[in-house]
């Protein structure tokens, strides 16, 4: 799906405003002093596209930005997902692979938002992208079920349609092309998913595999599984949420959940996504360098974890 597999099109997201943590803002900037980006350069041989900063979108955070239905800086997020959109889209619509490194996970209603959009534009709605959101939580909540009101926790209810933006400043960008079908979205790792989040999965018969799966099947099954719904001949984008690592390879993210992933299980993930050939997008989110239990050891070894997680979703093979 891809017209030009070898150039990669890099944005590079310093925003936290889907949750009320500081220091995910930090992240794309750990990732690239780690040297993410000139490994995918130097190794895998990329062309990188990118404007080689990290947006910080200062100039469209409002002043006034009061709660609305229950969604904290919902005009924020709203604007940033908006701009992030335009950016994906344009190097997506150019049928270049797209790298987004966040940020907290609001960020994928603009990642997601822009390469469903470009690909229906370059291939006329007959494919429809499919969504892999590997996470511990499912980010399904609506304004209307989420307690905590973090908007990062509600990313896929409004990129699928279950929720819908009211005033164009508060989502109502959001329009059918840019919209996913609850039938391709597929998720692994879950294992703190809310009550009413339940009955969205349930209601609407939504492909998920959680750490229950994953221990019962093992990962190869798993996603031999996850694949197979999803079927040949269909683009994907991959949306990786650190925090389906357990805490011990990625202790630094905002909501860490015990029973995660091995590293080597959310490697061997981005690795059979990669090996479809159908891969138009990765998004790696919610690693946050300044949250380090016990030590700075914790933040450099996350690091790392999103390095290789990125790594192996490009193309880097073992042998
Ligand atoms: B993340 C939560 F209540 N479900 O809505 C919520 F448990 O992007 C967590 O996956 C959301 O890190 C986590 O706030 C969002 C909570
Ligand atoms: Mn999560
Ligand atoms: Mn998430
Ligand atoms: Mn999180």
């Amino acid at each position: 799906f891809l017209s030009h597999p070898e150039e990669l099109g890099v944005v590079a997201v310093g925003f936290s405003g889907g949750q009320c943590k500081p220091g995910v803002d930090a992240a794309p900037s750990a990732l690239i002093e780690s040297g993410l980006l000139t490994q995918l350069r130097d190794e895998l041989g990329y062309k990188l596209h990118g404007d080689d900063t990290v947006h910080l979108y200062t100039d469209l955070v409002p002043k006034d930005d009061a709660p609305h239905r229950n969604m904290k800086k919902p005009r924020a997020v709203s604007a940033v997902t908006r701009r992030i959109a335009d950016q994906v889209y344009s190097h997506a619509k150019e049928g270049r692979l797209v790298l987004t490194l966040g940020g907290d996970h609001s960020i994928a209603i603009g990642t997601i938002g822009g390469t469903a959009k470009a690909i229906r534009e370059r291939f006329g709605g007959s494919r429809e992208m499919a969504v892999i959101w590997v996470d511990a939580h499912a980010d399904i909540n609506t304004p209307e079920t989420s307690d905590s009101g973090n908007i990062h926790g509600m990313p896929v209810s409004f990129l699928t349609g279950l929720a819908r933006g009211d005033d164009e400043d508060l989502f109502g960008w959001l329009r059918a092309d840019n919209l996913v079908n609850l039938k391709k979205l597929v998720y692994i790792g879950l294992r703190d998913v809310d009550a009413a989040e339940k009955r969205i999965l349930r209601e609407n018969g939504i492909k998920a595999f959680s750490m229950f799966d994953i221990d019962r099947h093992g990962i190869g099954r798993v996603m031999e599984m996850a694949l197979g719904h999803i079927g040949s001949d269909t683009p994907i984008h991959l949306s990786f949420d650190v925090d389906a690592l357990d805490p011990m390879w990625a202790p630094s993210t905002g909501t860490p959940v015990r029973g995660g992933l091995t590293l080597r299980e959310g490697d061997y993930i981005c690795e059979c996504v990669h090996e479809t050939g159908s891969l138009v997008a990765v998004d790696l989110v919610e690693v946050n360098p300044s949250l380090a239990p016990a030590n700075d050891i914790g933040a450099h070894e996350t690091v790392r974890a999103g390095c290789s997680l990125v790594r192996c979703a490009l193309g880097e093979s073992l042998l």
